[in-house]
């Protein structure tokens, strides 16, 4: 799916800012039709950010259902004649958009763009009335999963298997865009290198023309110049000397599609930013550009004060310097796909991305963590056809959305499913083939929990890396850091054995209260949480198959109500208004020494 961008033959218009908004207490927005009329509420919300933390009003953060969005929208006088669609880039986690009194888009996936043409519904230099519903109920029908249940006192109260809070709302851009008659609908880019020269094979699908028309692409260099051209709507451009996309060295070049009519009048224009570079498992090794590359940096969340989950580009851009001054060089999209602006940014700057879907929490050995669950996951009543309908969705979705950025080198398909029950196998092996199917040059892979070791686990052979969440010393030898890295080694030692893949430590971390100093090394403790990571990374030294270390967390983020958190999850190196713990300076040590030392 392209992103809407304005060329020479198609304009946006971006629809952020406040909106109307309203909380379907008694769940009958749809049924008295509030699109059909001015929502009647005096409250406002800010477009793009979740809405749980905006008002002071318990109600509307534990809210469970619908809430809806209003405003008004001018179409442009000048795009009579074009094809005129809206684009929501997510609505969390259903979406339901009326232009005036007509339903004409439904998404299910709160993390995944979605459009509609709405040419046949507006006029250009009029206005019409947007209204959009969003659901934030996580059932067997959503990708991540979760259960919604009623209460005595009839309060609707949702369940799912992951610590995050549940963040819901437009968390980013709404956008008004045209495209024209024969307009190019998408474009797929794989790169390659023989020797010193780079291959940008491309293809795209032009829609709405007559077979007629000609298509012509041209790649320039940074710097804007030509450096190669082809005819047709699909083909191999040869670049000479080509500059590679290489990790903390991004270099772009840009592709552009024309199609033309017959007497060279130009229909339709798009562009993308191109990386050359490839990506390759080899043994135990992860190659970009043929040579081993070791991930330093994080699991992340979209998560911030106020906002939650929505995209701000200041708040992206921070995060972003954070990374570089710690001198991680990657992060993982935990535990849902980020903003497209996200991705872009780390094809411009160089970052390294693990791609991950929704689909986490699908575990019912996490049962006891969250109150009552299911017993077994792979069952009619948890993870089911249904389910795996949805999961084939994100999957394809994602890939669909982001198979052309550089920074993107493994799509994760899952983290943490139970991989050891009877089902896991029938459940997986399907997903792993369609994400292989889709993708044919990426790793694919899946972040194993700590309850399925190598010696339990029976999925690991139908992906290409191993990515694992391990957390000796905290959840288990608690404090206890020598017995920690024991149990560690000799596990890691294990799945090198089984295997002979590369193995990435997804996750290992601890929960520190920053201004907790101790002198014993007490868990909870800053000192803590530097010594822990200290000896996560003697383990990892000696194992020749770990290519890279995401501490758990980034920052600290918010998670739903519980025992086991004080007001969210404190793993972060960084506070959640980013502010450094002392391990944030630790990991700087080690980091930005590192890169030469494990890749050389
Ligand atoms: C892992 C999950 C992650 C949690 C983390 C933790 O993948 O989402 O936040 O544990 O407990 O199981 O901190």
């Amino acid at each position: 799916m392209l992103k809407p961008q304005a060329t020479a033959t198609r304009e946006l218009v971006n629809l952020d800012g406040l909106y109307a908004f309203k909380v379907d207490v008694d769940r009958t927005g749809h049924q008295d039709e509030w699109f059909k009329k001015p929502l009647e509420t005096t409250l406002e919300m800010g477009v793009p950010a979740s809405y749980n933390d905006v008002f002071a009003d318990k109600s509307i953060r534990d809210h469970v259902g619908y809430v809806w969005y209003q405003r008004e929208v001018r179409v442009p006088r000048g795009w009579a004649g074009e094809r005129i669609h809206i684009r929501l880039d997510s609505a969390t986690h259903e979406g339901m958009v009326y232009v005036n009194d007509v339903l004409v888009a439904q998404h299910v996936g709160g993390y995944m763009p979605f459009s509609a043409d709405i040419t046949d519904h507006v006029s250009p230099g009029r206005t019409f009335r947007l209204t959009i519903a969003v659901n934030n109920e996580l059932t067997q029908a959503t990708i991540p999963p979760g259960t919604v249940t009623v209460t005595e006192d009839g309060r609707r109260k949702q369940g799912y298997m992951h610590d995050f809070y549940n963040y819901a709302g437009l968390h980013r851009s709404v956008w008004l865009f045209s495209t024209p008659g024969v307009a190019i609908e998408d474009v797929t880019v794989v790169t390659g290198v023989e020797g010193t020269a780079g291959t940008v094979e491309y293809s795209a699908v032009v829609a709405g023309g007559s077979g007629s028309e000609t298509v012509t692409v041209t790649l320039s260099d940074a710097d804007g110049v030509e450096v190669a051209a082809g005819d047709g709507s699909n083909g191999t451009l040869t670049v000479p000397n080509a500059i590679l996309w290489r990790p903390g060295a991004a270099y772009l070049y840009r592709l552009t599609i024309a199609v033309k009519n017959d007497d060279g009048t130009l229909l339709d224009e798009y562009s993308l930013p191109v990386g050359i570079r490839t990506v390759e498992v080899r043994g135990n090794k992860f190659l970009i550009n043929a040579e081993p590359f070791y991930f330093t940096g994080f699991g992340m969340h979209e998560d911030h004060i106020t906002i939650g989950k929505g995209h701000n580009a200041a708040q992206m851009v921070n995060d972003f310097e954070l990374l570089k001054w710690v001198g991680a060089n990657s992060f993982r999209t935990s535990h849902y796909p980020y903003s497209e602006e996200v991705l872009e940014y780390a094809d411009r700057h160089g970052i390294v991305v693990i791609n991950e879907t929704a689909a986490v929490g699908l575990n019912a050995g996490f049962a006891s963590f969250f109150g009552e669950g299911p017993k077994s996951t792979y069952s009619e009543e948890f993870v089911n056809e249904d389910t795996a309908a949805n999961h084939r969705q994100a999957i394809s979705e994602l890939i669909a959305r982001d198979k052309n950025h550089p920074s993107v080198v493994i799509w994760s398909i899952a983290n943490e499913p139970n991989s050891s029950e009877d089902g896991a196998r029938p459940y997986f092996a399907p997903l792993a083939e369609l994400a292989r199917k889709l993708d044919p040059t990426r790793p694919v892979g899946f972040v194993n929990v700590m309850m399925d070791p190598f010696d339990k686990d029976t999925i690991t052979d139908l992906f290409d890396v191993i990515m694992l969440n391990r957390y000796y010393g905290w959840y288990v030898n608690t404090g206890d850091l020598q017995s920690a890295e024991k149990a560690l080694e000799a596990e890691l030692k294990g799945w090198e054995a089984k295997h002979g893949k590369p193995i990435i430590m997804t996750e290992y971390g601890a929960d520190t209260m920053p201004g907790l100093h101790s002198l014993y090394e007490q868990p909870w403790s800053e000192e803590f949480q530097s010594s822990f990571l200290d000896m996560f990374h003697r383990v990892h030294d000696r194992v020749e198959s770990v290519v890279g270390e995401h501490v758990w967390n980034f920052a600290d983020f918010q998670t739903s109500n519980g025992i086991m958190r004080v007001d969210g999850n404190k793993k972060g190196a960084f506070t959640r208004d980013r502010r450094p713990k002392s391990a944030a300076f630790a990991l700087r040590e080690r980091w930005t020494q590192l890169g030469s030392k494990k890749q050389g």
